[in-house]
């Protein structure tokens, strides 16, 4: 067992958005807050990380911003004893070379998306060995079920949720105090030929619900009342308060990744806009996932309409809304219940330290 706190190296690219900083983030800040590792994150791109956390600069963490060209020196005095590739960044090859040097070799992992696909879990924690050099990599998967690396989810997630004010953060957002029979609804997607629909079926439905659509990220500019509909823009919000909107809404409109499992912790009903790629290759994922939740069977019509195939049902949808609470929250207890991404990473690693 070590007696220093781990040092651990987070080396991050921003493909595109915000789901590869955010997930490094919400990492780096578990193993250094609740788990007392020195942890520095490698980013090549600051300005979304400094969108999700603007205190990002300050202790425990270290950004850094990824040099490139990455320092030619043959000095392993600084290589980490844990090393985190997210998503299968390509690590700098000098990096590579030092660790391969040094007197105890690093545990090297590759942190990758998060997918329910059976074939997921059957490669966490499998081990990939360099073709050239004696080091070993490991896969890292998060999941849904316990022989997966599990979900990122914060120890002290329940008790800021306890301590949440509804009241207080509308009221600091500028939304209008709740009113009887409104249905809160956030909304986080991509470009989606859906939407325009979706807001007619909005502005015309009717009551007794009237909804309050909270466009986040939305533009700066006021809210506006078309119909029975209200559209409200909120400027991008700060990863923790973003959980206070999820909880804040009756439904919750999310995507990519990280959002997606923080609607799942919300545990309030949510529709899933998958990350889009070629060939309707992430259709795949989408049914993988909802054939595991135990609502999978009434989200199905709405979530595959939301991602293209089909068209929404908002009527339909919405008529199926109370009936999805109990087995969304249940889906959250049973999530829950389980050892966090962060825990179990950090048991995978002292293991190997050992
Ligand atoms: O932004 P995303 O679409 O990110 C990604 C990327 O596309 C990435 O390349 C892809 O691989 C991955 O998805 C699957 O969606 P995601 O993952 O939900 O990340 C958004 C982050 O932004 C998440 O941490 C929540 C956060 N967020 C805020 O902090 N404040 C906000 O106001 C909003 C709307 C989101």
């Amino acid at each position: 067992m070590m007696n220093k706190p781990p040092h651990c190296d987070i080396f991050c690219t921003v493909v595109d958005n915000y789901g590869d900083a955010g997930v490094c983030w919400r990492l780096a800040n578990q193993l250094a807050r609740e788990h007392g590792w020195r942890v520095r994150v490698w980013i090549d791109d600051l300005k979304p990380l400094q969108q999700l956390a603007p205190d990002c600069a300050n202790p425990p963490l270290e950004v850094c911003t990824w040099p490139s060209p990455w320092p030619e020196t043959a000095d392993t005095s600084d290589i980490a004893d844990i090393v985190i590739e997210a998503f299968a960044c390509d690590l700098p090859p000098r990096y590579i070379e030092n660790m391969a040097t040094c007197e105890k070799q690093p545990v090297w992992l590759n942190l990758e998306y998060l997918t329910a696909e059976s074939w997921a879990t059957g490669c966490h924690a499998m081990k990939s060995p360099h073709p050239r050099l004696p080091l070993l990599k490991y896969f890292f998967f998060p999941g849904f079920d316990d022989a997966s690396g599990g979900l990122l989810r914060e120890a002290d997630y329940d008790e800021r949720r306890r301590q949440f004010d509804e009241s207080a953060f509308r009221a600091e957002f500028g939304l209008p105090p709740r009113a009887a029979g409104e249905l809160t609804i956030s909304l986080f997607s991509y470009p989606n030929p859906a939407l325009d629909d979706l807001i007619s079926a909005w502005q015309t439905w009717a009551r007794p619900e009237r909804p309050l659509c909270v466009l986040c990220p939305g533009k700066k500019e006021p809210a506006r009342t078309e119909g029975s509909l209200t559209l409200q823009p909120l400027p991008f919000l700060p990863q923790n308060r973003y959980d206070e909107l999820l909880w804040t809404c009756d439904l919750n409109f999310v995507r990519g990744e990280d959002s997606f499992v923080r609607a799942q912790w919300a545990a309030k009903p949510f529709v899933w806009q998958i990350y889009p790629q070629e060939g309707d290759a992430h259709r795949v994922k989408l049914d993988a996932f909802l054939a595991l939740h135990p609502a999978g069977a009434d989200l199905m019509p709405f979530w595959h309409a939301w991602n293209g195939w089909g068209k929404p049902d908002w009527q339909a949808f919405a008529g199926s809304l109370p009936a999805l609470e109990a087995p969304i929250q249940q889906w959250a207890n049973t999530l829950a219940a389980r050892p966090d991404l962060a825990s179990t990473l950090v048991q995978f690693c002292l293991e190997r330290l050992k």
